[in-house]
């Protein structure tokens, strides 16, 4: 059988639906055509293929290429000197009420011309890739104008014009009230009637998120947002319970939520009714991390109910300043205790499935983008174990 390229002498973890544990296989073979899984599986199984060109992986490991499935990598100037006044004492509230927090990102972002957004966008990215990053979801929610929003989400779309990797857009108009609307109603009734429609009109969002939290939006804000984001055709995802319990995730669970994002302080009924919906609870290590948070997800609940958990970086300015999938692999296992099984399926399959896109990325099957990432590592827990330390050997996206 002809194929394009073959990788053989290779350890697979191949992170595939029902089997046990990682989808180990020891002696493995990978065939691709066309940038896509001809197969993969034993040697031993494989039929015979007759390769253009023909990879001797020398025993390393491969898994499927990492998703990172909730970042903010669009967004303008920084918030160091914000993060050093919190290292003198001032808290949030003071920050905030002197004009910094998200609304000092809001107006670095609005600020900033859509190239200036690539190309800042474009370093955070890079980083990523670096570490075997083959799909990455760049949200919105510093412009919280329609012209705003509307360059974050083309830088974003660029992002993926100006590197090989697969970019999913989500609009997060949601994020914050802008400075120059009070009334949180009255621009929620913006965001639904005005920029959401425009946004999704011109094919600039993939999904639509929002921030439901005490200091964002309300659940019942939240649901209008969710209600106008059903009526433009586009699939929800929701920043849920992540310093309060508002019902979130039973919120996002309603309306078939891809994926629900924090919810350090998720209770059981949430954690039931993600189970019962296929919503991915994605956990944000990063965040939780830097702002010491102490209140860790309901891991526990979530293995009790059969909830799906992702990992993600939560890249972002004001709470996660994080561009390493590796750290949070990290950090998923020694801050939530999570499994190395819970913590690379988080950054693969179930990171897929937080895109809705587990049909065509997220493990090593046949029929999936051939999407890889090659490590010099001894076991796959190396992956999860070490901090600073990056292991890849190669990256392949599409076969390439
Ligand atoms: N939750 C967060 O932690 C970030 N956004 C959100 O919805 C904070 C964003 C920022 O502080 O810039
Ligand atoms: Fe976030």
């Amino acid at each position: 059988m002809l194929c394009d390229r073959l990788w053989r002498n290779a350890r697979l973890a191949t992170l595939a639906e029902g089997g046990p544990g990682l989808g180990l296989v020891e002696d493995g073979l990978i065939a691709a055509r066309d940038g896509r899984i001809l197969y993969a599986g034993p040697a031993r199984a494989a039929p015979a293929f007759a390769a253009r060109e023909t990879v001797d992986c020398e025993g390393r490991w491969i898994t499927p290429g990492l998703i990172d499935c909730h970042t903010h990598l669009v967004h303008g100037g920084d918030r160091a000197a914000e993060f050093e006044a919190r290292l003198a004492g001032a808290s949030y509230e003071e920050i905030a009420r002197a004009g910094g927090g998200i609304v000092s990102t809001v107006r670095a972002t609005r600020a900033a011309s859509e190239d200036a957004l690539v190309g800042s966008a474009l370093r955070r990215l890079d980083a990523l890739i670096a570490e075997g990053v083959t799909a990455v979801e760049v949200k919105s929610g510093y412009g919280l104008s329609v012209a705003s929003e509307r360059a974050s989400l083309r830088a974003a779309r660029r992002l993926g014009e100006s590197r090989d990797v697969t970019v999913t857009t989500t609009f997060l108009g949601a994020h914050a009230l802008p400075p120059e609307e009070p009334d949180k109603d009255r621009y929620i009734a913006h965001v639904c009637t005005e920029m959401l429609p425009a946004l999704a009109r011109e094919g600039l969002a993939d999904a639509v998120d929002a921030f439901c939290e005490g200091i964002a939006f309300s659940p019942v804000q939240t649901a209008r947002v969710f209600e106008a984001a059903r009526a433009a055709g586009l699939p929800v995802k929701l920043h849920a319970d992540q310093l309060s319990d508002l019902g979130g995730a039973a919120l996002a669970a309603r309306f078939g939520a891809l994926s629900a994002d924090h919810l350090e302080y998720a209770d059981e009924a949430g954690a039931a009714a993600l189970a019962r919906a296929g919503t991915v609870a994605v956990l944000l290590p990063g965040a939780f991390y830097f702002i010491r948070e102490t209140r860790r997800p309901p891991v526990d609940l979530f293995r009790r109910h059969g909830t799906r958990m992702a990992l993600a970086t939560d890249c972002n300015p004001g709470t996660s300043p994080l561009t390493s999938l590796l750290l949070v692999l990290n950090m998923g296992a020694t801050l939530f205790r999570l499994t190395v099984e819970e913590c690379l399926a988080g950054v693969t399959r179930e990171a897929a499935r937080a895109l809705g896109r587990l049909h065509e990325i997220g493990t090593l099957e046949a029929g999936k983008w051939c999407d890889l990432a090659v490590w010099d590592v001894e076991r796959p827990a190396e992956l999860v174990y070490r901090m600073g330390f990056n292991p890849l050997h190669a990256r392949i996206r599409k076969g390439r």
